[in-house]
């Protein structure tokens, strides 16, 4: 349950002179959260999320799971710290008191206490738009540990999902399927994960299947798209699946149906990508500057 605040001072003004809070005179924008873990170098994660949601239009806030830093005189290892679960139902807690949230997007949860803690809470709160990237194996974490946090998000957070961006892998292992190696492979995996969840699916093959395009499937149920793109190179840039899922979450709180927020999303990872930044990690780092530049 959300728990009834006391009036701010300017909820109390409004109420004072009648004024309902939705009739502001000022033009308030949607509001978005994401439930996501710190990359700390910003391409990816919660930093990724936030600054995808402002490049779109949309109010960022930001429930914090772990934070994920590197080694750099180890090869750049991961180092994941996670957050303690009473400071991020605290985090969970102050977000739904403060917003009608527009959407909300869930990226890294990262261990099975992170996952019943959020899935707790989504089943009070019930968001319209619910997005969620199902990151399944963590780089950095035990294999052990990361089979059951695969287990405990399809049982807890999938069913909660209104939609989700699924990558090659992840496509696998929610549809069951032994391959998928091209477009009618990932139509029916994205098929299979919507029949099994009831969920719109955006099935992203990116790089993961041969040809010059990087190939997404929409489906919804009913309606089935291929989404294309030129592809950018052979290499998976740093943050394209959390702009990917970001970026519709973004679109749907503007009030976008889903297919046409897919379709933005697609454009604003390619843009991203074309616009990628280097640096001294062993990986390029998708821009989500890089929409607005080329627009
Ligand atoms: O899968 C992308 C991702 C999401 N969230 C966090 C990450 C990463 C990849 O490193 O660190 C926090």
């Amino acid at each position: 349950m959300v728990t009834p605040v006391a009036l701010n001072s300017r909820a109390r003004g409004l109420q004072e002179h009648n004024i309902p809070m939705t009739e502001n005179s000022r033009p308030q924008p949607p509001v978005a959260m994401t439930i996501a873990g710190s990359e700390v170098t910003g391409g990816a994660g919660a930093l990724a999320d936030i600054k995808t949601f402002t490049s779109l239009g949309v109010f960022g806030s930001l429930a914090l799971t772990c934070i994920v830093a590197f080694d750099p005189e180890n090869d750049w290892a991961h180092r994941l710290t996670p957050v303690d679960q009473e400071t991020l139902a605290h985090q969970l807690q102050t977000i739904s008191a403060a917003y009608d949230l527009d959407a909300v997007k869930i990226g890294m949860l990262g261990s099975p206490a992170t996952i019943h803690t959020v899935a707790q809470a989504m089943t009070d709160l019930k968001p319209r738009h619910l997005v969620l990237d199902p990151v399944l194996i963590c780089k950095g974490q035990e294999p052990g540990a990361a089979l059951d946090t695969d287990q405990a998000l399809k049982a807890e957070v999938l069913p909660l999902a209104t939609f989700v961006t699924p990558n090659h892998f992840e496509s696998l292992s929610l549809s069951g399927m032994d391959s998928i190696d091209n477009v009618a492979d990932l139509k029916e995996a994205a098929k299979r994960i919507h029949d099994s969840s009831g969920a719109t699916v955006l099935a992203k093959g990116g790089v993961r299947l041969s040809g010059p395009d990087a190939v997404d499937v929409f489906y919804d149920g009913s309606e089935l798209e291929v989404l294309s793109e030129p592809k950018v190179g052979e290499i998976p840039v740093s943050g394209a699946g959390c702009s990917l899922a970001a970026a519709v979450a973004a679109e749907l709180a503007k009030g976008a149906p889903e297919i046409d927020a897919a379709r933005t999303a697609k454009a604003f990872v390619s843009a991203g990508i074309r616009h990628r930044l280097d640096s001294r990690l062993p990986f390029e780092s998708l821009w989500q500057g890089g929409f607005a530049a080329e627009s």
